[in-house]
């Protein structure tokens, strides 16, 4: 029997590890989403993207994914590469982490399963496009991602579009709220629905500054527990049409329905099905959001590591704003 470690199950990739312990913030990202969420080679060409928008904003990027039982924190060009385009990788949550470690598979990993490898490695800050939320007919399907507990247990911040406009939103927001996880929208009245800008629920609070959002992690750090949710909406360039948007969700849950999908391939067929009645306009909106909430994260995290050396950032910044 081999001798199981921490260090046995997880990799820290040498770019990721230089910058955490020379304190340079790291922002972690997901792999799910890249092989399943959107087609090649826009996928790869994305997740670039974001890497690049992070480096841009002074910080390192640690995309994570699952590699012959080991979970890797930090990939390589060449690993990118392979996760981008290889069909059928499976896609693992919270909870299938140690099956796939013991089987040595390859896998990508969903916001929860992303978040509980970013702890882990000590990353504090996560961007992705949307988190997972209470599926529509929940009530009857008991379809509720593990991403939302996922963030209730872990020390992460998570900063996204929302959640997806293919959830409902409304008990989503509710499930939030009882599990006790901040959630603040940056600079926005509403909470964001991933590719439009409003999802017609107002955010639980707002917050216009950066600073402000970094004080309020640290105090959740002293006083409370588990993750803390930023959301930010797509840009108003990128966003498509509600009535649009909505009306391919309806059809795509109806035909989920009626082909008995369910579980963990529901999420992507809506998506799958939502992207070919859009004409391609969704995947180009999660294409931007997954960019823009990576430079965002990378800003909030250079603003969070910065307050941390120089404490009287705050009033200069409240002279500002
Ligand atoms: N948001 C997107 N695209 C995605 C997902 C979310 O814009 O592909 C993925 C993420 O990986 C998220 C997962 O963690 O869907 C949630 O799946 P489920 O609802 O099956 O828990
Ligand atoms: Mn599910």
């Amino acid at each position: 029997m081999k001798n199981i470690t921490l260090e046995s199950e997880l990799k820290i990739g040498s770019e990721v590890s230089a910058a955490l312990d020379s304190g340079t913030p790291v922002i972690a990202l997901e792999s799910n989403v890249i092989a399943h969420g959107l087609p090649f080679p826009q996928n790869l060409e994305t997740l670039v993207q974001m890497e690049n928008a992070i480096r841009s904003a002074g910080a390192v990027p640690a995309t994570i994914a699952v590699l012959d039982g080991k979970i890797l924190v930090g990939l390589e060009a060449s690993q990118i590469h392979y996760f981008a385009t290889t069909p059928g990788l499976a896609k693992v949550s919270s909870r299938d982490l140690p099956i796939v470690l013991a089987t040595k598979e390859s896998a990508v990993t969903t916001v929860a399963a992303s978040l509980v490898a970013a702890e882990l490695a000590g990353i504090k800050f996560f961007a992705s496009a949307g988190l997972g939320g209470v599926h529509r007919a929940a009530g009857s399907t008991f379809d509720i991602s593990s991403d939302l507990i996922q963030i209730a247990r872990s020390n992460v911040i998570a900063v996204t579009a929302g959640v997806k406009k293919i959830l409902d939103i409304g008990l989503t927001l509710e499930f939030l709220e009882t599990h006790c996880i901040p959630c603040v929208t940056y600079q926005f009245d509403d909470f964001p629905a991933f590719y439009v800008r409003s999802s017609g629920f107002k955010s639980p609070c707002r917050m216009d500054s950066l600073l402000e959002i970094s004080e309020a992690i640290d105090i959740h750090r002293t006083i409370g527990k588990g993750g803390f949710i930023v959301a930010a909406p797509i840009d108003e360039v990128d966003a498509i049409d509600e009535a649009v948007v909505e009306a391919a969700i309806v059809d795509a849950s109806a035909q989920a329905t009626r082909e008995n999908v369910y579980g963990k391939g529901l999420t992507k067929f809506v998506m799958r099905s939502v992207n070919k009645a859009t004409a391609g306009k969704s995947d180009a909106a999660n294409a931007a959001v997954l960019i823009s909430n990576a430079r965002l994260a990378a800003e909030l995290a250079v603003i969070h590591s910065a307050r941390a050396t120089n404490p009287s950032l705050t009033s200069i910044d409240r002279r500002i704003t």
